[in-house]
């Protein structure tokens, strides 16, 4: 590492000052950064078994090594401290905690969190871990994964295991990261392991996963943990036009991609009973009142607006989901948001949709919105000399600040992510990091974002 030599290429202006005490943070997953997936006794997980499975990585990659974090996380705490930040939010593995998913623990594999957050607490990070971050063990997922009840009960007496271990030492807990898309694309569409392609068959994997993360809050909480949130993706949606069935169709993905993950959070309730009802099955009223449990704070991942129409074959400018290709024969059609820059992902770069998302929970929610994270938002371009991401940054964080000016409650902003690394079904072929890592060498090489960030973190002080 190098953590000087680059130019920070600041833009002109300083950024606004956030409020005293704003948690500032950077994020990575398990999956996408660890490799050693055979190491120290760690079980398979539902990643392991689709990254073997011809065609399902764009360039027929897997994360056997990936970034090696595993044995290089002392490096990447230097450069988390060095960066300045807060905190780091990381994800807990729970095939290397529980190979089998359960009961028996792999004390090796806890060791490993426990020394990252040692080495964090050292460096004077708090340590943010992330129970669920989608790689489910396989032998919990060969048993039918989140589309089992039973699924949301192992994990949390997976939850209860990790707790055990380090919560001497956490006070911010995340329990799951972004279900919306574990079930869209890995049971809904099967982009995503476990490539499963239940179409709306899907949503009991939400339910349960819904309810794994009410159960752990429970199992955290009676082991004394406190900051407990969740990750959920947002981002509003627009509509293709005023049309009554674009709007109808806007409507549908909202509730979808949105409010079906966060009102039964916030508010203990799903936002169209019918569908629900026509769709679930078992004591969703009973499940409801533990999901809904109270939380100290709700993360929001947030990358991009959607536009959304009816289906037309005749329209143009189709979009998928995040890049991803959607069947033909939904309800509604992703449509392209033409008129703003691009990140190397194709995905629309639209700061302002960040404070537009914001105040519009705050609007919706109310006082059922607890304080609010940013737990992801970032970009995916190429190089070290990172103008662009230097300017995604700093556009989104003065749009996170002027939501704050207007009244929304955001207590910390985590960029996604601290190192390149695996992004899922593009494989490496898509870098989101701070720190550029040279994938035949492992080298970690600060980018110039990285060096703007640290300025920019300085002058707050
Ligand atoms: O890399 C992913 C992450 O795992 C979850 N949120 C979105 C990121 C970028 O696609």
């Amino acid at each position: 590492m190098n953590a000087s030599s680059v130019s920070s290429g600041s833009p002109p202006c300083p950024l606004p000052r956030f409020p005293a005490g704003f948690l500032w943070g950077v994020s990575t997953s398990a999956y996408q950064i660890e490799g050693a997936v055979d190491e120290d006794g760690r079980g398979r997980s539902s990643w392991d078994v689709f990254t073997g499975e011809r065609g399902r990585i764009k360039d027929g990659s897997d994360a056997r090594v990936a970034t090696g974090h595993y044995h290089r996380y002392r490096e990447d705490v230097a450069l988390i401290k060095e960066l300045g930040v807060g905190a780091y939010r990381f994800s807990v593995a729970w095939p290397r905690v529980m190979p089998d998913g359960g009961p028996a623990v792999n004390a090796a594999g806890l060791d490993f969190y426990d020394r990252l957050v040692d080495e964090l607490c050292a460096a004077g990070v708090r340590p943010v871990p992330t129970l669920f971050h989608w790689d489910t063990p396989q032998a919990v997922e060969a048993a039918g994964g989140w589309l089992e009840r039973d699924t949301a009960r192992r994990f949390a007496a997976y939850a209860d295991a990790v707790a055990a271990r380090l919560g001497d030492r956490v006070d911010r807990w995340i329990t799951l990261n972004e279900p919306a898309e574990l079930t869209l694309l890995g049971y809904g569409l099967g982009q995503h392991a476990p490539g499963r392609r239940l179409g709306f068959e899907a949503l009991p994997a939400a339910h349960h996963q819904l309810l794994g993360h009410g159960l752990a809050v429970q199992a955290l909480r009676a082991r004394g943990a406190s900051g407990i949130g969740i990750a959920n993706s947002h981002g509003p949606t627009w509509a293709a036009s005023e049309s009554a069935a674009d709007r109808e169709a806007a409507g549908l993905y909202d509730l979808l991609l949105n409010r079906l993950f966060a009102e039964p959070v916030l508010l203990g309730r799903y936002p169209d009973e019918e569908l629900t009802a026509a769709l679930l099955s078992g004591p969703v009223d009973e499940d409801l009142k533990v999901i809904g449990t109270p939380l100290d704070w709700y993360g929001i991942n947030y990358y991009q607006p959607t536009k959304v129409g009816a289906p037309d074959p005749e329209a143009t400018g189709s979009a998928g989901f995040a890049g991803i290709e959607l069947p033909p024969g939904l309800p509604f059609a992703p449509r392209e948001i033409a008129g703003y820059p691009q990140t190397d992902f194709g995905w629309p770069v639209v700061p302002a949709a960040l404070t537009e998302l914001l105040t519009g929970f705050r609007d919706r929610y109310g006082d059922r919105l607890p304080p609010v994270v940013i737990t992801e938002n970032g970009c995916s371009y190429e190089g070290v000399e990172d103008r662009e991401r230097i300017a995604f940054l700093d556009a989104h964080l003065r749009a996170l600040h002027d939501a704050i000016a207007a009244g929304v409650d955001v207590r910390g902003y985590f960029v996604w992510s601290l190192l390149d690394n695996f992004e899922w079904a593009e494989g490496y072929a898509r870098r989101f990091g701070l720190v550029h890592v040279d994938y035949g060498t492992l080298a970690r090489t600060p980018k110039s974002s990285y060096h703007w960030l640290r300025d920019a973190l300085r002058a707050q002080r």
